[in-house]
Formats: structure tokens, sequence, C-alpha cells
């Protein structure tokens, strides 16, 4: 009867939506009583529908229940994560969950839960948290978009309990940041701040404005940090490490000004810093809702810039010129690029030496290989694990 989360991945937020229903009414006495009895960081339970009785309670995942096997009927999560209810010992069958959010007693359905799991995200209930990145070696050691030297194309993921992840491409994760990742608002990478050859990650801090920069290690994972802007990072909207575009060998980052629209170039110094910046778009850029540093994707030598429009889901890529700033921007997506919530430029993806971009839209990751024109062409790799990640950060 019940269904895995792959399955159901498309009507989440619905399904989310009638759990609340079961919500007990607040004159609902014996669950209020129950409430009281259940400690906080504990999953309770009880074998009727009204939270009465003995109480069943775990704080770590259980392969079987014992006696609470095909009993539970009204549960209470106060552990602060996801709860998932399986059908069937060792975390097998059909099951249901719990949110975190939740902060009353459940209950419904039958008594069928013989196992239970809790985990930081719905993902980790039935498969790997991470989604499945697998890129083809490329022919050259670019280093765009490539952490760890292999000449294969790297993502990284800030997933929704915070956590960091490493995706090497070779269609494994590794963690490479155990929590607080939700603390920044923008993660950005693409190029070497810190002057070791190696990319780094920047990171803005939503409650404080301040910039850090996450010095790559060179084997996918992050060093110490260092602060490279001190405050009112905050007043600005999109921020994109992008490669090199003032010309001086170094990376550069670029920042949409909110208040108006400007796009602004942070000239990298080569000692983590950012210099001076400079104007490179006079306004308008309030109307883009994606900016991806991609890499040189029309081949002569300069980082260019892809950009989505908002009000009409189109994609444009900004050429980099001989004169360190943008020139003139070619459609290279006629629309529906709304539809992806994760856009990523991460180098060469499919092997020929050309930039690719990669796009999720909720369950499927799409290639758009780089064509020598800097236009896109789009391969469906079947690749279709990249559900349960709306409040990930893919980059
Ligand atoms: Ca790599
Ligand atoms: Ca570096
Ligand atoms: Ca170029
Ligand atoms: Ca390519």
């Amino acid at each position: 009867m019940r269904t895995t989360l792959f399955q159901r991945a498309a009507a989440v937020a619905t399904t989310l939506g009638l759990t609340s229903l079961g919500l007990l009414g607040a004159g609902a006495a014996p669950a209020q009583a129950a409430t009281s009895d259940c400690p906080k960081g504990y999953l309770c339970a009880w074998a009727n529908g009204d939270g009465t009785g003995p109480m069943f309670k775990t704080k770590t995942s259980m392969p079987t229940l014992g006696s609470w096997d095909n009993k539970i009927l009204t549960r209470y999560n106060r552990t602060g994560l996801n709860v998932c209810l399986f059908d069937e010992q060792n975390y097998a069958g059909g099951y249901s969950w719990d949110t975190p959010a939740e902060s009353y007693p459940i209950n419904g359905g039958n008594a069928e839960i013989s196992s239970i799991k809790i985990a930081p995200t719905l993902r980790d209930c039935e498969s790997d948290p991470y989604p499945y990145w697998a890129t083809a070696t490329s022919p050259r050691a670019g280093g765009f978009g490539d952490m760890n030297g292999d000449r294969r194309a790297d993502a990284v993921l800030s997933d929704e309990a915070g956590r960091l992840w490493f995706l090497s491409g070779s269609g494994s994760g590794r963690l490479i940041g155990s929590g607080g990742w939700k603390a920044f608002d923008t993660l950005t990478r693409h190029g070497d701040f810190s002057g070791d050859g190696r990319e780094d990650v920047i990171a803005r801090e939503k409650a404080t404005g301040k910039l850090w920069l996450y010095p790559g290690t060179g084997s996918g994972g992050l060093g110490a940090r260092k602060l490279i802007g001190t405050g009112g990072w905050n007043s600005m909207g999109r921020l994109a490490a992008f490669g090199d575009l003032s010309g001086d060998g170094r990376s550069d980052l670029l920042g949409v000004e909110k208040a108006t629209g400007k796009l602004w170039l942070y000239p990298g110094t080569g000692s983590g810093g950012l210099g001076a910046r400079k104007l490179i778009g006079t306004g308008g850029w309030n109307g883009m809702n994606a900016l991806v540093g991609a890499g040189d994707m029309t081949g002569d030598g300069r980082a260019d810039l892809v950009a989505r429009e908002k009000a009409t889901g189109k994609l444009w890529l900004y050429l980099g010129t001989s004169t360190r700033t943008l020139g003139a921007r070619k459609l290279i997506g006629t629309g529906g690029w709304n539809s992806m919530n994760h856009i990523i430029g991460a180098g060469d993806t499919s092997g020929d030496g050309r930039p690719d971009l990669e796009a999720a839209d909720g369950v499927g990751l799409y290639q758009y290989q780089g064509l020598a024109t800097g236009g896109l062409r789009k391969v469906d790799n079947d690749n279709r694990s990249w559900w349960a990640l709306e409040g990930a950060t893919a980059f």
C-alpha cells in the first residue's frame, strides 16, 4: 500500500499536505497527555489511535521493533529529524514519514510498521543522501571544475541537513562537511582564489553578510576558511565565482547589487582576497535568477558567463572579451530553464575538452554538452537520482 519516496517524489508536497490533516485537534485530551510524556530528542509511539497507554520511545534507528512490531498507530516525532516508518523489518517495503517540522502527534493508517529509520534527510531513508554524478575523463587537465585533479569534473552538494558532499565524478560521494552549511545562502566555486592552483569555494554567511573562502585541498576536501569579506555582502543578490575575467591569471567573483541591478567584478588578488570592484554591467541583472560561471564555452581562452532570465526562462551566454568585460550575449537556451532547480557549470563533463552544463529538474539530471559554437546539445543520460533535493544546493 505504501510506496517509496522515489515513487512519490513528484508528489512530496501534496503528501506532506495530507499528512498535516492527520494532526489531532486541539481538544484531543489524551494526545495532550502523551505529548508531555515524550522527551525531546525521541520518537514516541503508542498502539492506539489516541496516544494513551504504554509508550514506545527511541532516539536511534531500529531495524526490528520486537513486541511493537505491527503495533504502532500514533507517533510523536521529537527527534528534530525525519522519521521513516517501514512496513517490513530492516527498512524494507513501503514507508511513510514524519518530518522534523511536525510538532504534534500523528496517527493514521494501519498498524503495519516493522522498522524505523531516523535520518537527517528523506533521501537517507532509502538511498544515498547525495545524487548520482558521473563524468567522463577530460583530455586535458584544465583544472576548472576539477577539485581533486583527476581530470573528471566534480560537483559539490550542500544538502537539506546542512552536510556538504564531494561528488567526484565516479558516481559516489564523500562527506566533506558534517553540518552547518545551511548558514550560507550562497555557495560558489570555480577557479583558484588562494593562489595554490587548486579550486576553492566561496560562501556567504546569511546572518552576517560575511564572505568566506574555503580553500580546496586538492583532494576534494576543503581547508581552514579565511574571511575575505567582513560584511555587507547581503546587499548583493547572486554571486558567481567565475574564472579569470580581469586577465591577470587569477580567478574573479561576480556579484549583482540588489538595489541597482548592477553587475560588479571583484578581482581575485592571488592571496585569497578580493580587490577593488569594477562595474561590468550597468543594470538589469536583477532580472536574472541564476548566474553560472561555466568556464570558456566559446573556446577563445576567455571565461564566459551563463545567466538565466527569470521572466522568460531563457538561458543566455555572456562572452568574456579581450577588454576584460562581458560582451554581446548569445541565446543558448530558448526557454523552459526555470524548471531547473540546479544548473551546474562544472567544466567538461562529457570528455571532449569543452565545458558543459548539467541541470536537474527535481528528478532527472541532464547533460547539456557545450558545442564549438558556444551552444548546447541536450543529452539525457537517464540519471533520475536527483529527487528530494529541494532544500539542497549543487554547485
Ligand atoms: Ca575530479
Ligand atoms: Ca586554491
Ligand atoms: Ca570565451
Ligand atoms: Ca564537454
